[in-house]
Parts: structure tokens; sequence; C-alpha cells
């Protein structure tokens, strides 16, 4: 049997859909499993088990042309492809394992102690002011503090790392307004990742350095090691920071959330989860079909763009209940907001503990939290992000 396929016009790249983005999920989802989008010539999925399926099936949703709309067997890269997020197996075993060496809970766990400390002195100080803003004095403050130096960047001109994450992160959507604006005069970003990627500028000792030492052992060559460096640059930063950003969004919307918490700070674990799954800071990528396949009636054909909005699945009423709601009452296990299958998120352990740490804090020294002022949005083609989350805390 084969059914109509549910064409819609809405643009999920246009700002009053990237600047809402939940208003937006149920009419594709509800439109069908497959949807065509006539605004960017490519299918989507919004549905929970589609996401996932898709998601799972690596051979049929390929990666390596491109988890973003260009598809790279017709169009040159925006850069060099990532040896992780843009190859499919066997080059994605090698990377991926060999990563995961470096990425491990054993590093992790030697961090966890400085990592709390310098968490528990951040939030002191922000309580201690009562108001500020979740994004500029936390969100974008925190990864910062922690991250460069796990990977051993180089001290000058790490600002520029929030730079190159939004210039990367929209180039996985259309060459639209966002993404020039965005790309507009940060030539400089661009040029400082490229340089703080190479062996000379990394300090020994971090997981920078470990990527040219397993070079050294032969598991890649050390142009790969450079481009490999490249990969935690790209997505360890801009991530965590809107992560914890929108943690905090959560929390302050969410007051009878934010009491358990207060009550039960082993919660935050928990609570970080769950604003993944609430708010979702990876909205999309996309695949590239391999062969023709049948999605619920409607055959996509080889060679086509798919655009799966993890988001959406995130909030699908079929498998959440009650999805609108931040819900510490909640199993959040099974969302996609760190993607699924192969590629699922290689520092997703990182983002754990740097949320975890935070919330933590949070609980034990804020017996309120509650905005003192609108959110305000950052427009990215894939991020959802904010600009700015003025809060107010009671000290505890
Ligand atoms: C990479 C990369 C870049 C952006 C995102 C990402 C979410 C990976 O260069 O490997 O994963």
């Amino acid at each position: 049997m084969t059914m109509t396929l549910a064409r819609l016009d809405l643009d999920p790249f246009d700002e009053a859909f990237l600047a809402d983005p939940y208003a937006h999920h149920g009419a594709i989802r509800d439109a069908g499993r497959v949807v065509w989008l006539d605004s960017i010539g490519a299918y989507g999925m919004a549905h929970y088990e589609d996401v996932r399926r898709a998601l799972r099936d690596h051979e049929t949703y390929c990666s390596a042309r491109g988890v973003g709309l260009a598809d790279f067997a017709k169009e040159e890269p925006f850069r060099p492809r990532s040896l992780l997020l843009e190859v499919d197996p066997p080059l994605h075993n090698r990377t991926r394992s060999m990563m995961n060496g470096i990425v491990s809970l054993k590093a992790l766990k030697q961090f966890r102690p400085l990592w709390k400390e310098k968490a528990e002195s951040l939030i002191d100080e922000l309580v201690g002011r009562r108001r500020f803003d979740a994004v500029s004095d936390l969100g974008e403050v925190f990864p910062m503090m922690v991250f460069p130096d796990t990977i051993g960047l180089m001290d000058e001109g790490r600002e520029l790392l929030l730079d190159y994450a939004a210039i990367v992160f929209n180039a996985f959507g259309p060459r639209n307004a966002v993404f020039e604006e965005c790309n507009r005069g940060k030539e400089g970003a661009i040029d400082w990742v490229a340089q703080a990627c190479k062996r000379e500028y990394l300090k020994p000792g971090g997981w920078g350095m470990q990527v040219y030492e397993a070079a050294d052992r032969g598991v890649c060559s050390h142009d790969e090691a450079e481009r490999l460096v490249r990969s935690f640059l790209s997505a360890g930063v801009d991530t965590t920071v809107n992560g914890i950003s929108h943690l905090v969004l959560a929390l302050a919307e969410h007051p009878d959330e934010y009491a358990k918490l207060r009550a039960n700070p082993r919660l935050a674990v928990k609570a970080f989860e769950e604003s993944l799954r609430w708010d979702s800071t990876v909205q999309t990528f996309f695949r590239t079909t391999t062969r023709e396949v049948e999605v619920a009636g409607t055959v996509i054909p080889e060679g086509a763009k798919v655009l799966l909005f993890l988001a959406a699945a995130n909030r699908d009423p079929a498998r959440w209940e009650n999805p609108e709601r931040f819900d510490l009452d909640r199993n959040a296990s099974g969302h996609v907001g760190f993607g699924f299958g192969i590629h699922q998120c290689l520092g997703q352990m990182v983002a754990r503990l740097e949320g975890e740490l935070i919330a933590t804090a949070l609980a034990e020294r804020a017996a309120a939290i509650r905005l003192a002022g609108p959110p305000l949005r950052r427009l990215n083609n894939t991020l959802h992000a904010i600009e700015s989350l003025p809060v107010e805390v009671t000290p505890a």
C-alpha cells in the first residue's frame, strides 16, 4: 500500500520556526509519519519511533553524505568533513573507538572533584548576587571553566570557541540569513580553531594531546588527529552552554520540580536528563538514504535527505505522558537528545557531569529560583539556544 505523501510548506529553518520550534512540531507529526518539506527539498520525520529507527539504521540512513542539508555527494562540505560525525563504518568504528578511549569514565572520575569545586564557587558567587543572567553568567561560564582545560587548549582566544560552534551548528541548515549573519566577520574564530587544533599549540596531558599520542601509536594519521581535535572544539562547548541554560530555564519555570530537587539534590542527574528531553539543545540532524526505503507506506528514494526532529521525538505524546511538562518523576531515559545508535553523543558523560554539578550546587544554595525577565532566544539552524535568561534566586 502506498499513501500520498504529506507535503508541508512550513520551513523548519525560518525565523518563526527557529524561535519556537515546539509550536510547530505537532503540525509535522500530525501531517504524517513521513512528510515532504517543500521549503528545503527534504523529507522529515518527527515521531519518536521513526526518529529512533532511522538513527539506529545507519546503513540505510547514512552520515557520510553529511548530517546537514548539504549532500556531500553533490556539494563540497562547508569544512573538511568530521571524522566522527560525517563518516560511516568502517572508518567511524576506528575513530569512535579511539575517541572513546580518551573520553572515558575513568578520565571523568578524575576531573569530578575539581569541577565540583568550580561549580560550587561559581554558584556561591551568583547566589550571593541574587540576580544574574543564567546564560552570560552561568551557561556560558561554567563549560568554559572546565572544558578548554580538559582539552589542553592554548589560553589566548578561547572565547572564540562560542563563535565557532555557532557557525558549525548553523552550517547544518540552509544558507539563510541566520547562517549568513552568524558568519559575518567571524573568520577569526575559524582561523583560531584551525590553529588551536595543531599539536604545537596543545598543552601536554589534555585530551587534545592524547589524540596525537594515539596517532603516534598508529591508530590514525596526524592529519586525522588534527581533525579529531576539531570535533572536541565543535561539539563540546555550545551544546553544554545551552544545555545548562535550559536546565536553569526548566527549573525556574517549574517551581514544584525545583522544590523536589531542593529536597533531594541527588535528583540532579535526573533533572539534567529531563531538561534535555524537555528542551533539546540539538534540535535536528539530517541523514541521507543509501537505498529506497519504505516508512509507514511512504517510499523514500535513494539519495534523499531526511530531517530527523530529535526535539519533536522527545515530546511525542505517543511516547511521553504530558510531554510538555518538565517532570522529575518521569523516567527520561530513551530520549534522543544525545542521538541514538552508533553516533550517539561521544561527550554525553562530560555534559552529564557538568549538568549534575550545576544542578546540585544550585539546589544546595538557592531556596528558590525564578525568572526575572523574559528569556531571549538566539536563533540557530540546529541548536535551540538562549541569548539571555535573567533570573533571581533566594539564598538558602
Ligand atoms: C564534529 C561535530 C561537530 C558538531 C557537532 C557534533 C553533535 C560533532 O566536528 O565532529 O556532534
